[in-house]
């Protein structure tokens, strides 16, 4: 009998310490899932808080490499016709933490913040958002040919 009152408040930890693991994350960081595959951003258009930290989980579904870049001025290349980025970048001067698996993560002077993904190939950007970025973007991969195909979309910051 002593033994089974025990065994029972053993349980009622046990259930009370996993409710508190299943607990919702009090970080409060908002996570936004984005698939990118051709030719486009899957949400194509991404809402970000001002003055918020928050992560962007991407993940190549498609066949071909794509790129995820964010600004405003798309450029485009002198001689060829092909749009190649953007001349302002969104992330200039965003302190970027990030993970990436089959792709790369790149900050040029030229051309700005840039994730590559290979097919499959995933990416988690972290950061906090500047109020001054406040208003509309637009996102774009400028694997050439891309952007023209539709390969955009467009990020808010409220
Ligand atoms: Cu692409």
């Amino acid at each position: 009998m002593r033994f089974r009152m025990r065994l029972e408040v053993l349980l009622i930890g046990l259930a009370l310490l996993l409710s508190a693991c299943a607990a919702p994350s009090t970080s409060g960081a908002t996570m936004i899932a984005v698939e990118l595959g051709e030719f486009y951003f899957k949400p194509a258009r991404l809402e970000l808080p001002a003055g918020q930290t928050v992560t962007l989980q991407l993940i190549n579904k498609g066949r071909v490499e794509h790129e995820f870049m964010v600004g405003r001025e798309v450029k485009q290349h002198e001689h060829e016709g092909k749009m190649e980025g953007f001349g302002q970048d969104f992330f200039a001067g965003i302190e970027v933490t990030y993970t990436v698996e089959k792709g790369k993560v790149e900050r040029e002077e030229e051309h700005g913040f840039e994730v590559e993904l290979e097919p499959d190939g995933k990416a988690t950007l972290t950061f906090t958002v500047p109020p001054d970025r406040k208003g509309e973007w637009e996102i774009g991969c400028f694997v050439p040919g891309h952007y023209e195909a539709g390969m955009k979309g467009t990020l808010i910051v409220r």
